[in-house]
């Protein structure tokens, strides 16, 4: 049987992905970090059902290499997904030193592991628009140069680029998925998605009277998180290993992704700072005021972050179908139905 390893299989991410793995009939292991309370909502269904593969977790932690090198001596999966990590941008500036440690330090100590483990490893890691932060071109491509603008974006630059020296010095199968923004109904509720889909539900089921954004001009290129799980797992079935930007190829801005969720729930959305009168107008129809608030503005904003996935079309035939304001629909219309069942 196949087996593959989830670094962060608790996450978005990784349940799809063990999801994809176990339906195809992979036994799939998952590194999980004890917690005094669950955090496996993302993968208990998966638990629960018999699944023609095998799901098997450890307990461990990405900066644990001892324990992290046991589990790959003892159950030697073919494949490992390197997911985990502190996955948050805004965050990343309270905490930048847990951020570079686990995102960037512990991606080391993994390929430092790999380095030795004295038989064929195919690794994906889950690089970020984030290491181009403030681009000189848009789109960009794999070979456009890094210029983090984060901690966030800073390790996982670091650990992209060690990627392709291991890559290249040790001819490790190592590769980069460098993916932009990729949602779903799974993801975390402080993400700018998450907190706008679930907030118009909560809304719409009377269960919250306003949501409370940042920056509401920021434009990213957002795509549905199980096409991006579908090109990592295209990515190690590819001849050689390589580095591929996962994108839509379009950005839209958090003001519009907004708006196609609450259209899509029916409610009228009214934006705080919209011209006085106009504000006044719809706020007596009745229409939601979307508040700014600036504890969650950054000190500084990635700009320009929009990918060209040509590579990936041309070597794994990966495209994104669905596109900034459906991936707000879909994710909405998930929320409510998940409210009113
Ligand atoms: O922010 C703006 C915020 O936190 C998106 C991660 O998966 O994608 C993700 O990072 C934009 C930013 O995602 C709020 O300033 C406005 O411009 O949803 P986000 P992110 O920072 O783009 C990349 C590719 C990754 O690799 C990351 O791991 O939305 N924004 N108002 C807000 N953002 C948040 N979180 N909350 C707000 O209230």
């Amino acid at each position: 049987m196949k087996s593959a390893l989830i670094l962060g299989i608790t996450g978005q991410d990784g349940s799809y992905l063990a999801e994809q793995l176990l339906a195809e009939g992979w036994a799939v292991h998952g590194l999980v970090r004890r917690a005094s309370m669950f955090n496996r909502s993302r993968i208990e269904h998966l638990r629960a059902a018999p699944a023609p593969g095998r799901l098997t977790l450890h307990y461990g932690d990405l900066t644990d290499v001892t324990s992290l090198r046991r589990i790959l001596e003892k159950e030697k999966p073919q494949e490992i997904y390197h997911l985990a990590g502190q996955s948050h941008v805004g965050l990343s500036f309270e905490i930048p030193e847990v951020t570079c440690e686990e995102n960037g330090t512990a991606t080391l100590s993994l390929l430092e592991i790999l380095r030795d483990l004295g038989y064929p490893v195919k690794l994906y890691h889950a690089a970020s628009s984030e290491i181009f932060g403030a681009p000189a071109i848009a789109p960009q491509n794999e070979a456009t140069a890094c210029n983090p603008v984060n901690p966030y974006g800073c390790a996982k630059a670091f650990a992209a680029q060690l990627c392709r020296v291991y890559r290249n010095a040790y001819g490790l199968f190592a590769c980069n998925g460098i993916a932009y923004n990729h949602e779903s109904p799974r993801r975390g509720e402080n993400f700018v998605t998450r907190k706008i889909t679930l907030g118009a539900a909560r809304i719409k089921a009377g269960q919250q009277a306003e949501i409370a954004l940042g920056n509401l001009d920021a434009r990213r290129d957002w795509g549905w998180a199980p096409e991006y799980v579908a090109a990592m797992r295209l990515m190690l079935a590819a001849p050689a290993a390589d580095d591929y930007v996962l994108a839509t190829g379009l950005a839209c801005s958090v003001r519009e992704f907004a708006a196609a969720a609450f259209a899509e729930l029916d409610l009228e959305l009214a934006f705080e700072g919209q011209g006085t009168a106009e504000l006044a107008r719809r706020k007596d129809t009745g229409a939601v005021v979307l508040r700014v608030d600036s504890k969650f503005h950054r000190p500084v904003e990635s700009t320009t972050l929009v990918g060209d996935s040509s590579r990936a079309k041309a070597k794994l035939g990966w495209a994104a179908r669905t596109v900034g304001g459906d991936v707000a629909r879909l994710m909405a219309r998930a929320d409510y139905a998940a409210l009113s069942s």
